[in-house]
C-alpha cells in the first residue's frame, strides 16, 4: 500500500490528541506503517519554533513573524519527515498542518489568504493532505476542556472572538475543499468521534480518495 497523508485540525481542546491516540491504535492494528507528528514541531527545528511561538513571554510577537515561524517549522517538517515517510510508503498522521495557518494566522490574525497561499506553494512544496479531519466544537466547550491543563500558552491567552474567527476560518476551508475535508462533530463522546474518524479513513484503504 502506498503512503497516505492525514491531518487533524480543530480549535483548542477539540480532542485532536485524544483522537490521534485512538487512530494510532486502530491503524497499527490494521498493519499500517504509521508515522505520527505534529505542527509546529516534529523536527528539532520545529520543536524549537514551537517553544518560541507558544512562549507567553513573547506576547508582542507580530502576526507576520508568527506566520513565518509556522512556515519555517513546516518547511523543515515537509522536507525532513513527511516527504521521506510518504516516499517510503508510510502513512503520516499529523496533528495540524497548513490549514491551521489559514485558520489561526489568516482567520485569527487577519493575514491575507493569498500571502499564506504563496508560502504554502514554496515553503510547504504545495503538499496537500489526502484527508483532513476537522474536529468542530463550540469555542466555549473547547476552552472549558482545555482549561484544566494549567498555564495557558501565548496563543491560548487570546480572547473568545479570536477563537470564533479561527473556527469560522476552518469551516470555510472545509467548504472550499470538500473532497479532502471531513468535519467531525467533536462534541460527541470520544468513542463516537473515533468511530466517525475511522469511517472517514475507509476510502484511503481502497484508494478511492486519491
Ligand atoms: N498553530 C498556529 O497558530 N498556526 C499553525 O500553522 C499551527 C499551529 C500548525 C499549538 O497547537 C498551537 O499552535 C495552537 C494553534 C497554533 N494554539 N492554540 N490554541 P496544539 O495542537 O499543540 O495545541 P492545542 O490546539 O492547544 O491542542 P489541545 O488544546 O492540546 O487540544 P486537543 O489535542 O485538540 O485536545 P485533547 O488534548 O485531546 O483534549 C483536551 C481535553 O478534552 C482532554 O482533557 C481530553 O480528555 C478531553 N476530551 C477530548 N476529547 C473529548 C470528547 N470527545 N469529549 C469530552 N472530552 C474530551
Amino acid at each position: 500500500m502506498s503512503g497516505r497523508f492525514v491531518t487533524l485540525e480543530g480549535g483548542e481542546g477539540a480532542g485532536k490528541s485524544t483522537l490521534l491516540a485512538g487512530l494510532r491504535a486502530h491503524l497499527e492494528a490494521h498493519g499500517v506503517d504509521l508515522l505520527l507528528t505534529r505542527e509546529p514541531g516534529g523536527t528539532a527545528l520545529g520543536e524549537a519554533v514551537r517553544a518560541l511561538v507558544l512562549d507567553p513571554a513573547l506576547r508582542d510577537t507580530c502576526a507576520e513573524s508568527e506566520l513565518l515561524l509556522m512556515f519555517a517549522a513546516r518547511a523543515q517538517l515537509v522536507r525532513a519527515v513527511i516527504r521521506p515517510a510518504l516516499a517510503a510508503d508510510r502513512w503520516v498522521l499529523c496533528d495540524r498542518f497548513t490549514d491551521a495557518s489559514y485558520a489561526y494566522q489568516g482567520g485569527g490574525r487577519g493575514q491575507p489568504a493569498e500571502r499564506i497561499r504563496e508560502l504554502e506553494r514554496w515553503a510547504a512544496e504545495d503538499l496537500q493532505p489526502d484527508l483532513t479531519l476537522l474536529l468542530d466544537l463550540p469555542v466555549a466547550d473547547g476552552r472549558a476542556r482545555a482549561a484544566g491543563r494549567g498555564d495557558a500558552d501565548r496563543i491560548e491567552r487570546e480572547q473568545d472572538d479570536f477563537f470564533e474567527r479561527v473556527r469560522a476560518a476552518y469551516r470555510v476551508r472545509a467548504a472550499e475543499f470538500p473532497q479532502r475535508f471531513r468535519v467531525l462533530d467533536a462534541s460527541q463522546p470520544p468513542e463516537r468521534v473515533l468511530a466517525d474518524a475511522i469511517a472517514a479513513l475507509a476510502p484511503l484503504f481502497d484508494g478511492s480518495m486519491r
